[in-house]
């Protein structure tokens, strides 16, 4: 594992969270993207070398649309960027942690991405992801 790459935060109302982050870290979105195998909006900002990515959800059912309902607004998953995604990826799951998805995706902001199921990682959300080539 190289780095924390983002941390990402579930928002109910991305324009309004924009604003909001934006006078808390002083700076301007650098993008805004849609994933929409995930149902998801997504806002980016950068702060020195770290990125904090929010993320509403455009349907209901969706993962961030469950997370709200459950547990409100707030911290949703820390990201670890790794060399070797899929080395990694067969690392955790021979050590016993549960991979959300057996192959890597593509994720926002050109990352290839992997979830782990936070009932193995000690109620952290965790995603692994490396700079698509
Ligand atoms: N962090 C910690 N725990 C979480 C969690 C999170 N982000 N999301 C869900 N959980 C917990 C729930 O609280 C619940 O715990 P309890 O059983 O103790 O109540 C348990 O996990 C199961 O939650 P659930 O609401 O029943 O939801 P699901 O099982 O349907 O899904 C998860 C949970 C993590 C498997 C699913 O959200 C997932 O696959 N996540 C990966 C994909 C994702 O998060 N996409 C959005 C971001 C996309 C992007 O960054 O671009």
């Amino acid at each position: 594992m190289l780095k924390i790459e983002h941390l990402g935060i579930a928002v109910e109302d991305a324009g309004q969270a924009s604003r909001l982050f934006a006078t808390l870290f002083d700076t301007e979105p650098y993008k805004e993207e849609a994933v929409e195998r995930e149902g998801v909006t997504t806002v980016f900002f950068k702060i020195g070398e770290s990125k904090v990515e929010l993320l509403e959800s455009t349907r209901p059912g969706s993962a961030i649309g469950k997370f709200i309902e459950k547990r409100g607004a707030g911290l949703h998953h820390v990201a670890f960027q790794v060399a070797d995604i899929r080395a990694e990826m067969a690392r955790l799951s021979e050590a016993g942690f549960q991979l959300l998805n057996p192959e890597p995706l593509p994720g926002a902001d050109g990352m290839i991405i992997c979830f782990l199921h936070p009932k193995t990682t000690g109620g952290l959300l965790v995603e692994l992801c490396q700079p698509a080539q």
